[in-house]
């Protein structure tokens, strides 16, 4: 750790233009000494927290363990999932249903835990899609997306899915501006200054059963709205939004978006906009977005196309926006634990802006502002800030806090992360990562209670850390304990796609909530078969419905005759079992989707078209019990014109059977 110091100073004279990572030169590679004992978790105990990651270009959420780095999960979100048949069973392919359609692909960039008293409570994880326009949420009793909800008037969507301290609100802000759903799109694209518009959007989450609607949206310039947090404590009722882009650039933004010194912070005061809501001063406008829910009880989504969003507009309700400026290109926009501190971190900026929330207040009440943006009034750069952290590194992206009066920023350009106070704006700390680092995670890090013993470090480059791998290499988590003065890198592991943003909370909050099995008696799939007698096979028209069971180690039924080419199967399994950790899987050769996995308890559906005429094996895909191998069956499938009737069996020994 001795050359550290020195090296990270070193990097400060690095051009900024180098907006290319590097690789500390001469830093520490190693984890020295005992220091990974401190992640060594023993083979059958239980690691001290989760750690919600996202999947990045992946689409999906992985769940890792901490301080071990084992991966316990990959939570399909946005992207199907022939693993877990997300996307491909009947059931579960709502939950993907858009405006535009049926969207199988995302890019999930940040999970937000609930949180309530500002606390994280492990009731619920957030997840933002960016490419079309989406938020889920994820209950943690099952680790399974339990709805998503399309954001109209939106493009990027980046900056969400940030809460505020009760849940209250989960907030989503676009990130590239683009002319309202209900106004002509068809404009050219050089009037980007007239036309495009930046929206945020409001979500109200129901304190009850989590589920989601979108409240209202606040009509914005049309800027980058990149990431954001909301306030806590004396700042719960405002959200803090870094944007780019000032310049209102639609073309070569790296140097187009990069004239300006300063970008903004805009602030915006929410519970001002729910009183202007409550006072009817919203519009409403029609547009089109899907609302995707699954139902526990039938194990089904569905999905719904709402056509109405009300709109507040910035420039007509002046109170309720207000623009800081911050230096330069600002990406991360953090709040501490006490709600009074609020981080800038410009990705071009040689400093770390340090607002403070009372002087804020002080400066809207006072009006000390420097005129406005687009109707928007900009706060005085003075008048708001606390403090600048001064040579902190280069490219600061994100920081984190661990409720003790400490900062942590990660700096892209330079690879390092950095410890700071927030009372007197000194460095404390630093610590080289491998390599270009984004998000930082302390557990709790952005609510009023940081659990702060270890910080990760998601970094985009691992090249020299593992075996290769052909031309890509993954991404990467690095495991910091923060519990002394010094940060000591304790573990390394890959990750899967790109380790964007991650939040953690005590094992303890959720895993004494976790779901063992679906009772089969609360079963209300329409098609569940709630016993081996139930099993049957019905034809209607040229839809053939298999209502069948799997347990341990068969189907019912196992032998089916009579489905004919132009029929379309529909494979309604239903798992018996009443057991921890027994699910069962289903696959038909020839099917174009993917298999089933079905829990236990639960039903789900496999469409299946048959292309050819003769016999087709079918087969449980999860390794469910010694006699795994032996569950199996078969459908036989006739010509259009035959006349095999159509029948089904289960344990039926060989006699010779009719031809037909
Ligand atoms: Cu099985």
């Amino acid at each position: 750790m001795k050359n550290v110091t020195k090296v990270a100073l070193g990097t400060l004279i690095v051009p900024i233009s180098l907006m290319v990572s590097c690789k500390p030169r001469n830093a520490t590679n190693v984890v020295s000494g005992d220091a990974a004992q401190k992640a060594y978790v023993a083979p059958g105990k239980y690691d001290e927290f989760y750690n919600f990651v996202s999947g990045g270009f992946s689409g999906q959420m992985s769940v890792y363990g901490l301080p071990s780095g084992r991966l316990l999960r990959v939570i399909p979100v946005f992207s199907i999932d022939p693993e877990k048949g997300y996307g491909y069973s009947e059931e579960s392919k709502p939950m993907l249903n858009t405006s535009h359609g049926f969207v199988p692909w995302d890019d999930l960039h940040h999970p937000e835990l609930s949180q309530t008293n500002g606390e994280v409570d492990g009731r619920w994880v957030f997840g933002n899609a960016n490419n079309t326009p989406r938020v889920a949420r994820i209950d943690l009793k099952t680790f399974r997306t339990a709805e998503i909800i399309e954001l109209p008037n939106s493009g990027g969507n980046h900056s969400s899915p940030f809460i505020t301290e009760n849940t209250e609100y989960v907030v989503a802000g676009t990130r590239f501006s683009v002319p309202p759903d209900y106004q002509d799109g068809d404009v050219p694209i050089q009037t980007y200054k007239s036309n495009f518009k930046g929206h945020l959007s409001f979500i109200k989450v129901d304190p009850g059963n989590g589920n989601m609607d979108l409240a209202f949206q606040i009509q914005c310039p049309g800027v980058n709205f990149d990431l954001s947090h909301a306030g806590k404590n004396k700042s719960h009722g405002w959200f803090f939004f870094s944007c780019y882009n000032t310049e209102q650039a639609n073309t070569l933004l790296e140097v187009n978006a990069s004239q300006r010194d300063k970008d903004f912070i805009l602030a915006v005061n929410w519970k001002k906009a729910e009183e202007y809501l409550k006072a009817g001063k919203g519009k409403k406008v029609s547009t089109a977005y899907a609302h995707n829910v699954y139902n526990e009880k039938t194990h089904t989504a569905s999905s719904e196309i709402k056509r109405e969003v009300i709109i507040l507009d910035s420039k007509e309700l002046k109170d309720i926006c207000y623009f800081i400026p911050c230096p330069k290109s600002p990406h991360g926009c953090d709040v501490d634990p006490s709600g009074e501190y609020i981080v800038g971190s410009g990705k071009l900026a040689a400093v770390i802006p340090v607002f403070s929330f009372d002087k804020m207040l002080k400066a809207i009440d006072q009006k000390a502002f420097d005129g406005d943006y687009d109707g928007i009034p900009v706060i005085k750069y003075e008048a708001a800030l606390y403090g600048e952290v001064a040579k902190p590194g280069l490219g600061p992206l994100h920081t984190e806090f661990d409720g003790k009066g400490n900062a942590y920023t990660s700096f892209f350009v330079s690879s390092e992360v950095v410890k700071w106070n927030i009372k007197d704006l000194k460095v404390l700390d630093r610590a080289s990562t491998f390599y270009s680092v984004g998000h930082l995670c302390i557990p709790g890090g952005d609510s009023k209670k940081p659990e702060a013993k270890y910080l990760i470090a998601y970094n985009k480059i691992t090249k020299d850390r593992y075996l290769p791998t052909g031309p890509e290499l993954s991404q990467s988590a690095q495991l910091f304990d923060i519990s002394g003065d010094k940060m000591q890198l304790i573990l390394d592991f890959p990750t899967i796609g790109e380790p964007h943003y991650a939040q953690g909370v005590s094992a303890a909050k959720i895993n004494k909530n976790s779901t063992k099995f679906f009772k089969i008696d609360e079963n209300e799939n329409a098609y569940v078969a709630k016993g081996e007698g139930k099993a049957k096979v019905e034809r209607k028209g040229n839809e053939v419905h298999v209502y069948m069971t799997a347990i341990r180690s068969h189907f019912a039924p196992d032998n089916i005759e009579g489905v004919k080419m132009g029929d379309i199967v529909y494979f309604h399994v239903t798992n018996l079992e009443q057991d921890w950790d027994v699910p069962h899987g289903f696959a038909v050769k020839g099917a174009s989707n993917a298999e089933l996995l079905i829990m236990p308890g639960e039903t789900q559906t496999l469409k299946w078209v048959p292309d050819k005429v003769g016999i087709f094996p079918m087969y449980c895909t999860d390794f469910c019990s010694a006699l795994h191998q032996e569950m199996q069956g078969y459908v036989r499938v006739s010509p259009a014109s035959s006349k095999v009737p159509l029948s089904y069996s289960t344990g039926k020994t060989n006699t010779e059977p009719a031809t037909n």
